[in-house]
């Protein structure tokens, strides 16, 4: 018989297709999202999942699939998933890492150039039809060009970020626990420097970091004052990184010129003091989203959960004790 498995969310028929080549599937096309409870009653007679961001598999829904060895995350992060509860009841987790790098580098570069040249709010006054007239001093933005792109957190898609500001001649400095090997720093022209000189320096913060408990809040009150007020911030990473009630005041008393924000706290519901700012660029956690790379993503994470059903270690495990 086929182990049993649950696709915790839609994803595309050729995903589901190929997982059921090997597995009897449960699948979720109609997307409800199945929260604690649902997770604990759709897993409790499954082998492996293949699960989103937005399912939360803590301990409880991981004691609750006593037959369960593999949850494939088909997201790079994996914040949503309880990895001490997996590696105790010996369940293997996995992320989908690189496959997503260029396509979130793209929308953290769209997110840049947006709130640089205050394109929403361009955008909201041509369609209400406020464009009177052309004017000489009118709708004045920031240069990207020759400005100082900042990086917190230089990961993989950190580095993709950085890469691209070399078409616009850019100044890089990055902060990192651990810098680069210098061979890496010279390809993409990047400098580290400590954390506070990153914030006082950066024309453009960019925030790569992955969530914890120790990532919560990283960019504050304290944090955005050091920051020069005609900075822009932009995350693409995780809602919680930023203190979003802090960053819309700062935004509010223009102490910030402007941010492209992709991750919100307590997303999807989000703080209402969003709307009401006219200097921000705002998208709905939609980073990877490029159909060629969400394909890549569910086919990594089923590469993943293949693999760790039928006795291979599987390519991105990320609690390697239970492996041993
Ligand atoms: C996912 C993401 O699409 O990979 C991540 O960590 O944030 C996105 O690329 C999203 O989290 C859905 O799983």
């Amino acid at each position: 018989m086929k182990p049993r498995i649950l696709v915790a969310r839609e994803v595309f028929p050729e995903v589901l297709e190929r997982l059921r080549r090997h597995f009897e599937v449960d699948d979720n096309q109609g997307d409800t999202v199945l929260g604690i409870e649902g997770l604990k009653a759709r897993l409790a007679d499954k082998a492996g999942a293949l699960t989103a961001a937005t399912d939360p598999l803590m301990a409880e829904v991981i004691s609750a699939a006593p037959g369960l060895k593999a949850l494939c995350n088909f997201a790079v992060g994996y914040n949503n998933i309880d990895l001490a509860a997996c590696t105790r009841a010996g369940v293997m987790a996995t992320n989908t890492p690189g496959v997503l790098d260029d396509t979130t580098a793209d929308l953290a570069w769209a997110l840049l150039m947006a709130t640089a040249r205050r394109l929403p709010a361009a955008e909201r006054w041509l369609r209400n039809g406020e464009w009177k007239g052309w004017q000489f001093i009118q709708w004045l933005g920031s240069d990207i060009h020759h400005a100082t792109l900042g990086i917190l957190g230089m990961g993989r898609i950190g580095q993709t970020v950085a890469r691209r500001a070399l078409g616009f001649d850019m100044k890089v400095i990055y902060h990192n626990r651990t810098p680069l090997a210098a061979e890496q720093e010279a390809a993409i022209r990047a400098t580290w420097v400590d954390k506070e000189s990153l914030l006082r320096e950066s024309d453009f913060l960019v925030l790569l970091l992955p969530y914890s408990p120790a990532t919560h809040h990283t960019i504050g009150a304290a944090e955005l004052a050091l920051m020069k007020p005609t900075a822009h911030l932009i995350n693409v990473a995780r809602g919680g990184i930023v203190d979003d009630e802090a960053l819309i005041s700062a935004l509010r008393q223009r102490r910030l010129s402007g941010a492209g924000i992709d991750v919100f706290e307590g997303e999807p519901k989000f703080n209402p003091g969003f709307l009401e700012l006219d200097n921000v660029a705002l998208s709905p956690h939609i980073g990877s989203s490029s159909r060629a790379t969400r394909m890549a993503m569910a086919m990594t994470a089923a590469d993943n959960l293949i693999a760790a059903l039928s006795g291979q270690r599987p390519p991105n495990l990320l609690n390697p004790e239970v492996w041993k």
